[in-house]
């Protein structure tokens, strides 16, 4: 027999380094687990059954929404709601936080904001998807619903985040504060197992990844950066290859594993960047600190901004420490005239 670590195994085997663990993290997880096989079941068959295309309705943000967004939405809640530990959700896909009114969850800790199916649009062409997922601890008293205090909460409250990614195979990466470990899924047995234990990033990479068609309405020291990352200098392995799928989730993996900057700065149809903070860029944040790299919004730590509203983006500049450092030295040397 193969000596196969699941995903299942792995958290109450890490559980059990928390003297006081109550196993409702990790049951928590458990659910998160669950929604991500209904859903990738559901992925795989796209384009087999009529489940892909626009819905015709738009979400808050006046994005059209998919109708996988939809069903991964639903799944998600509907796991989450299951097994009694959450209290409540936001989601990408609802315009205000949704309570949980069973007096199980009602008496749960735990609150989860997530984007469900993050880069929808990828879906109809074959192209990598992921959902987002990002936990924390409740402020307001147990027995009692979740308040806005609850979601917003700085990301370095998070107790736990994570992604899984629909891809060539489907993965689940995820961390506690303790490292970020992946689990690849096997479909024949139904399991995600452990294959990336304590991912590292690269201090320095050679990969950017940014949709350069919003060329002309970048910051300044975007610009130059760019500029700097296809300049002919070998001994810093530059130029860089540029990647970009258009899916954080992929885009991130693909960075994490090789070594690599993604950045979503401010355009001019996203001033303020078009990432969420709550549940994309905390998330991601939280994921990559564990990995060694940065997440930056070009001048703070992204998991030190205090958010104001739910649905609230901010600029995104997330990979390998060296590289998010260069990007923020070129914003600082070219401020913005306001
Ligand atoms: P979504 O949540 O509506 O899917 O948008 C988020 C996605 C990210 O996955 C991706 O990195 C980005 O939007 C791509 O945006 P653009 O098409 O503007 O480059
Ligand atoms: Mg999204």
């Amino acid at each position: 027999m193969p000596d196969i670590r699941t995903l299942g195994e792995f958290i109450v085997e890490k559980q059990n380094d928390f003297p006081h663990a109550s196993g409702e993290l990790s049951s928590l997880l458990g659910s998160i687990k669950l929604a991500a096989k209904i859903v990738n079941r559901e992925i795989n068959k796209a384009g087999l059954v009529d489940i892909t295309g626009a819905v015709g309705s738009e979400n808050v943000q006046g994005e059209e929404q998919q109708k996988l967004d939809l069903y991964a939405n639903d799944k998600f809640k509907a796991a989450l709601e299951a097994r009694d530990q959450v209290c409540g959700v936001a989601s990408e896909e609802e315009d205000e936080a949704v309570a949980f009114n069973k007096e199980l969850n009602r008496n749960a800790k735990y609150v989860v904001l997530m984007d469900p199916l993050d880069g929808s649009s990828n879906i109809d062409v074959n192209v990598s998807v992921g959902t987002i997922f990002s936990i924390y601890r409740r402020i307001s008293p147990k027995g009692t619903p979740p308040t806005q205090e609850d979601f917003l909460q700085p990301g370095h409250r998070q107790v736990a985040a994570g992604y899984v990614i629909y891809g060539s195979s489907t993965m689940l990466v995820y961390t506690t504060g303790n490292g970020i470990h992946g689990f690849t899924y096997d479909p024949s047995l139904g399991v995600f197992c452990l294959s990336h234990e304590n991912m590292r990033i690269p201090e320095n990479g050679s990969i950017y990844s940014i949709n350069e068609g919003n060329y002309i309405r970048f910051p300044e020291g975007v610009k130059k950066y760019i500029k700097y990352c296809q300049e002919d200098a070998p001994e810093d392995n530059r130029p860089y290859t540029s990647r970009y799928i258009g899916s954080l989730v992929s885009d991130f993996h693909r960075n994490l594993l090789k070594g690599g900057i993604y950045l979503y700065p401010s355009t001019a149809a996203h001033p303020n960047g078009k990432l969420r903070l709550l549940y994309e860029c905390n998330p991601m944040a939280f994921l990559i600190e564990q990995a060694g790299g940065l997440a930056s919004d070009g001048e703070n730590r992204i998991m030190d901004i205090k958010p104001t509203e739910l649905h609230q983006r901010v600029p995104f500049f997330v990979g390998s420490t060296k590289m998010v450092r260069q990007v923020e030295d070129f914003l600082k040397e070219y401020p913005e005239q306001q």
